[in-house]
């Protein structure tokens, strides 16, 4: 590996540099051996859905291979490849949401799970259309999660739109035709349009996608979300901190990495038992501390304030710092390199989740039907697992930052109603943030999400463009990595509000909130996608009137493509700092970057350079403001 500089993150520029004393590969150094990706994957033109191929397209237009055997031309191919790369994220998505709603539907009173949030529950009833009065919570809950796994499978009819929504957007879907049906409908749906001989043609791919990929948003992130909620609560503001100086010397150190809070709940339920504290002591360490890392941890962090080890690119290097005793993974994001990184030092790689088995890992499988045993048995092995603790192996760096996180649209209303003065404006609503956009005391919002990837240096597009953003007086709100990124930082901290302009510091001020607000998981764009709608009603116009904006800066996964969809079809322009593979087709570009606004008001924006693209955005917000000026 050469000295470029990979990482803003000092903590993970130290673990990297004792990768390379310990002899370790991480992936920055398979993305050496790697050396330039395939310059047709790149571009979206290589097709290998029948055996007739694989076949690749040129990408200089009129030399070499312009169509495949079956005559698929690059429009064909590059629509078709991202159609199910939105099929794969709102399938992973969605399955989540279905997991969770299992579990609500196991909810009892003594049982393992139960509802902790009993508001949340009538709210979310009540939007079903289900009957609440005189019921016994648990039939509730049990007749919520019964509704939600239906919206899967349901024959006939479309999904149940939130009523964040508001009512134009709602009208301009039906009249597009892409309000989905049943959630598993669309995702099949696109895996049988692009199965070899069927769908060819690059705009109706792309129509297919927007809907499928509003199943995901509205259907199952949405549900993930909303019945999460109603399981472990809905999130509060707390103070955490974060970056891998958060493990501790003395402690037994587990990192809990993955997305499905059913399985972090109980281990931060277990991690307090008084049997295995017992074992702690006997095994001679101080207690347990469990952190986060991905999504499991912003869930477990926004619920319990549990401290974040870091984001994506850090996986291999908590291992790496040689004071784990236990990487517990579920479902998605996790290196299959883990287990064999394990190896090198003490750490158990422990996979809980039969979605997900890797190979040379620990398998202690999760049982939602006794989560508690199955928890401890987890936490169990990392104790036992202290002795054997390299203590020369061991570094963890001093990086670790302040932040206060937790911000679901609830906490945000109640701290939105310090402000309301309430003989003349009603509490409990945005009005006092509808208020502040319109005045221009906010000059916009913008929602920064998503991955790392190391085609960039890690964390930096995300800390660039979030620092301008607030320095221009537009609030951020933060989701998945890209919110461990700013938590890394410093900039979910109070204190960060000296780096804000002085609408936005005043407003930070007056409601006590940082100038980011985390408002959790990727799942949890859901809770984005809530706000928005919510304050456009407000104001009586639809999402893309008003001055919000959407970024991926460093996104990777297919997840990251499916929620991309489901923005723009709401409304929202988003960018996307990473160029997707879609570069082979100019019809698919021109769609995507331009004449999807004639149909849904909004498109995608395609720019790596962060500062160019904090340029474009507040641009767009400002374009917006005037236009929503003469709207009012
Ligand atoms: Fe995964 Fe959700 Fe991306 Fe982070 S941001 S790398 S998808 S953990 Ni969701
Ligand atoms: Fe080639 Fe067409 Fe088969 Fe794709 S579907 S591999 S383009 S023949």
């Amino acid at each position: 590996m050469d000295d470029k500089i990979l990482t803003a993150d000092k903590a993970t520029a130290e673990l990297i540099s004792k990768a390379k004393n310990d002899g370790v590969e991480t992936v920055w150094d398979r993305q050496q051996i790697m050396k330039a990706p395939c310059g047709f994957g790149e571009k979206g033109l290589c097709c290998r859905l029948c055996a007739m191929g694989p076949c690749r397209i040129s990408p200089t237009p009129g030399k070499g291979a312009q169509k495949g055997l079956c005559g698929a031309t690059a429009d064909v191919i590059v629509s078709r490849n991202l159609a199910r790369m939105v099929a794969a994220g709102t399938s992973a998505h969605s399955d989540h949401g279905r997991s969770i709603a299992h579990v609500l539907h196991m909810a009892s009173k003594d049982g393992n799970y139960t509802v902790k949030d009993e508001r949340k529950l009538l709210e979310v009833a009540k939007r079903l259309g289900i009957e609440t009065e005189n019921k016994d919570m648990f039939d509730l809950a049990h007749e919520v999660a019964e509704y939600a796994l239906n919206e899967y499978g349901k024959p006939f009819g479309k999904l149940t739109i939130p009523p964040s929504v508001p009512e134009q957007r709602r009208k301009l879907w039906e009249k597009l035709d892409i309000v989905p049906r049943a959630i598993d409908r669309e995702v099949v749906a696109i895996m049988h349009s692009t199965h070899m001989g069927c769908m060819a043609d690059a705009e109706s791919l792309i129509t297919m996608s927007l809907r499928t990929a509003l199943a995901d948003g509205y259907g199952g992130s949405y549900m993930g979300t909303e019945i999460s909620d109603i399981l472990f609560g809905t999130p509060v503001a707390r103070s955490t901190e974060a970056n891998l100086g958060v493990l501790e010397h003395n402690a037994v150190n587990i990192i809990l990495h993955g997305h499905e809070p059913a399985l972090s709940e109980m281990i931060v339920l277990a991690a307090d038992d008084a049997e295995l504290l017992k074992l702690v002591k006997e095994v001679g360490a101080e207690g347990i501390n469990v952190t986060g890392m991905c999504c499991t941890g912003n869930e477990v962090m926004m619920r319990h304030g549990v401290k974040i080890a870091g984001n994506f690119l850090q996986q291999e290097l908590a291992v790496i710092t040689g004071a784990v005793e236990a990487v517990v993974v579920d479902v998605q994001c996790i290196f299959p390199a883990l287990p064999e990184l394990a190896e090198a030092y003490h750490t158990k790689f422990i996979t809980t989740s039969p979605k997900a088995r890797i190979t040379g890992a620990t398998h202690i499988e999760f049982d939602e039907a006794t989560a508690y045993e199955s928890a401890k048995n987890i936490v169990r092995e990392a104790i036992l697992n202290y002795k054997n603790r390299n203590k020369e192996k061991v570094f963890i760096p001093g990086s670790k930052n302040h932040a206060t996180v937790g911000f679901s649209n609830r906490t945000i209303i109640n701290h939105l109603d310090k402000v309301v003065n309430s003989h003349i404006d009603p509490t409990g609503t945005f009005k006092p943030l509808a208020d502040c956009l319109t005045s221009g005391v906010l000059r916009g919002a913008v929602g920064v999400v998503g991955c790392n990837n190391p085609k960039k240096v890690h964390d930096q597009s995300m800390i660039e463009i979030i620092k301008t953003m607030i320095a221009n007086d537009i609030i951020v709100v933060a989701t998945g990595c890209a919110a461990q990124a700013a938590a890394k930082a410093g900039l979910l901290s109070k204190d960060a509000r000296r780096l804000a302009g002085k609408g936005l510091a005043t407003v930070c001020e007056l409601v006590d909130i940082p100038p980011v607000l985390h408002m959790g998981s990727c799942v949890d764009i859901s809770r984005i996608m809530e706000l928005v709608g919510e304050v456009a009603k407000l104001l009586g116009v639809d999402n893309c009137d008003l001055p919000v904006v959407g970024i991926a800066p460093e996104w990777m996964s297919e997840k990251a493509v499916a929620i991309g969809h489901y923005v723009v079809a709401s409304g929202i322009d988003t960018w996307l700092g990473i160029t997707p593979p879609i570069m082979g087709s100019e019809e698919v570009v021109d769609i995507l970057t331009n004449r999807i606004e004639e149909m849904v008001g909004a498109k995608f924006f395609i720019e790596e350079d962060p500062m160019k693209a904090s340029r474009q955005m507040i641009e767009r917000i400002e374009l917006k403001r005037r236009r929503l000026d003469k709207k009012m």
